[in-house]
């Protein structure tokens, strides 16, 4: 494999440990999808030196898209979007007071000039679904994954149907 092969496409960066776990379903995802990825623990508050130069140079590595998940004040997504040109995906964490409703606002309410996706509270797959659309635009192998993606989740819609027809949803459920 030559040095490019090992090249990230996507970064994903999150604020604490703490989002660890609802984050790792963004690698999940990339890793289902064969996306490359880079995997950081970032805090926009606490280390903002270590921030600015992570984001600042990670278009030069070859980073493409960057998911940035964070909870509470949740200024890592929009901090990344000023720090490069890369799209930022945010991912409002729910974390512990206020469902998560805190980071939907500060994710959400950029100003103009700074555009951060948005997607739902605790979304990481959804983050990473997106970052791969994005990187399909010019990968027609990675655009046929996402075909197949979305083939099996009709799959297995049309069979937990047809379940729900056999034997009804009291058997269903039980
Ligand atoms: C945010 O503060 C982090 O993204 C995390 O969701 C939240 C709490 O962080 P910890 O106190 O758990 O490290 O910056």
């Amino acid at each position: 494999m030559t040095k490019a092969d090992n090249t990230p496409l996507v970064g994903i960066v999150m604020g604490s440990d703490s989002d660890l776990k609802v984050m790792s379903k963004a690698a999940d995802m990339l890793e289902e999808l064969g996306i490359r990825y880079e995997l950081r623990i970032i805090s926009a508050h606490r280390e903002p030196d270590v921030l600015v130069e992570w984001a600042g140079s990670a278009q030069d590595k070859g980073i493409r898209v960057i998911v940035a998940g964070a909870g509470m004040a949740a200024a890592l997504p929009g901090m990344c979007a000023a720090l490069t040109v890369l799209p930022v995906i945010g991912v409002p964490l729910s974390g512990k007071n206020l469902d998560g409703m805190d980071a939907v606002f500060s994710i959400m309410q950029m100003p103009p000039g700074i555009p951060v996706a948005t997607v739902a509270i605790d979304g990481a797959k959804n983050a990473a679904l997106l970052a791969a659309k994005m990187l399909a635009l010019s990968d027609s192998e990675l655009s046929a994954r996402l075909k197949d993606y979305s083939s099996r989740q009709r799959e297995q819609v049309l069979a937990k149907d047809a379940k729900l027809q056999e034997k009804g949803y009291k058997e269903y459920l039980a």
